[in-house]
């Protein structure tokens, strides 16, 4: 019997990978991913696609009748780069990996919480840049989180995972918004309070981190006119979507210290991050790095792979969209 031929937009981590070669016809593309004219042949060469972040798999993808793939595994939580209802009317099945990655990318906010509150980031360039003149009891003075408020916008499993993070190892009170109010002992056992606007939660909070998925319901939520909502010694975490926030707007709003510093991990418009931003020392800036452990990325890897297996064994995924 032929075995099904998959296609990788990009090499995966190599257990997750060797699993899936050792079981079907793959194809690993060099990556770092597809333009929509590879992605629309893809579709008609291969029964499954084991896509990512950067394969942008908008309606057109699908236009071509008569697809041979039936199944699109997305490598990583956030789907808001495929079309899922395209996708579905052109008779495919989609995938994520819930779950495998909420530790390490709540690790991740985090750090970028103390990397922003220390001024880590500015501090190591001056010591790379050999600027450090010595101890000083007024340099480099960051922000205690102790006791401060931790406002999550958004309260699914990475936000929650911050939030036990936070209030264990920081001492930090969470607060939260999001367009459903959790169940109780969710908020008991995350300790964290609901707040039903999202404008008084910015208000009511030292730091802000973004929690909600991308995709247009969620387009410049934190905007020009809800910079100003918050405190001007607040910090903006973002781990979860780059168009979430107006990149224009933060930056100005971090130029202007109408806020007091930001964490990024995701941009606008990756790989490109806005000019102004990059000249900023009250802007902490990393690469996309949430889920970048080895460990959670073959987990990923692993959970994708069984999603393509499950599929082809005539069964359900165990994360169809
Ligand atoms: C992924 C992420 O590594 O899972 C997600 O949604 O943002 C990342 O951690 C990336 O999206 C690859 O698809």
């Amino acid at each position: 019997m032929t075995q099904p031929k998959i296609l990788l937009t990009r090499p995966w981590p190599q257990g997750a990978q060797s699993w899936l070669q050792a079981r079907f016809d793959v194809t690993v593309h060099p990556g770092p991913g597809l333009d929509a004219a590879a992605l629309s042949e893809a579709l008609l060469a291969y029964d499954a696609l084991g896509t990512a972040v950067n394969d942008k798999l908008s309606k057109d993808v699908f236009a071509t009748p008569h697809p041979r793939a039936k199944l699109i595994a997305n490598f990583g939580v956030g789907y808001e780069h495929i079309d899922v209802t395209a996708a579905k009317a052109a008779g495919l099945i989609v995938t994520n990996t819930p779950d495998v990655l909420t530790e390490a990318t709540a690790d991740i906010a985090l750090m970028l919480m103390l990397m922003a509150s220390r001024r880590a980031g500015e501090g190591e360039r001056q010591v790379r840049a050999g600027h450090w003149k010595g101890w000083g009891a007024k340099a480099l003075m960051g922000q205690s989180l102790q006791g401060k408020t931790l406002g999550l916008v958004g309260f699914g499993r990475i936000a929650q995972a911050t939030a036990r993070k936070a209030q264990r190892a920081l001492d930090m009170r969470i607060a939260y918004y999001s367009r459903r109010r959790a169940a109780p002992e969710i908020e008991a056992e995350t300790g964290a309070r609901f707040v039903s606007s999202l404008d008084d939660l910015l208000a009511q909070s030292d730091v802000v981190s973004l929690h909600v998925p991308g995709g247009a319901d969620t387009h410049h939520l934190i905007d020009a006119v809800r910079l100003t909502r918050m405190k001007t010694s607040a910090i903006l975490i973002n781990t979860a979507r780059g168009p979430v926030v107006d990149e224009a707007a933060l930056a100005q709003a971090l130029l202007d210290r109408r806020i007091w510093a930001a964490g990024l991990d995701v941009y606008e418009h990756e790989p490109v991050v806005h000019p102004d931003l990059l000249g900023l020392d009250n802007a902490v800036l990393l690469p996309h790095l949430g889920s970048a452990t080895v460990e959670t990325r073959e987990a990923m890897g692993m959970r994708a792979a069984e999603n393509i297996a499950l599929f082809f064994a005539g069964q359900p995924p165990r994360d169809a969209l």
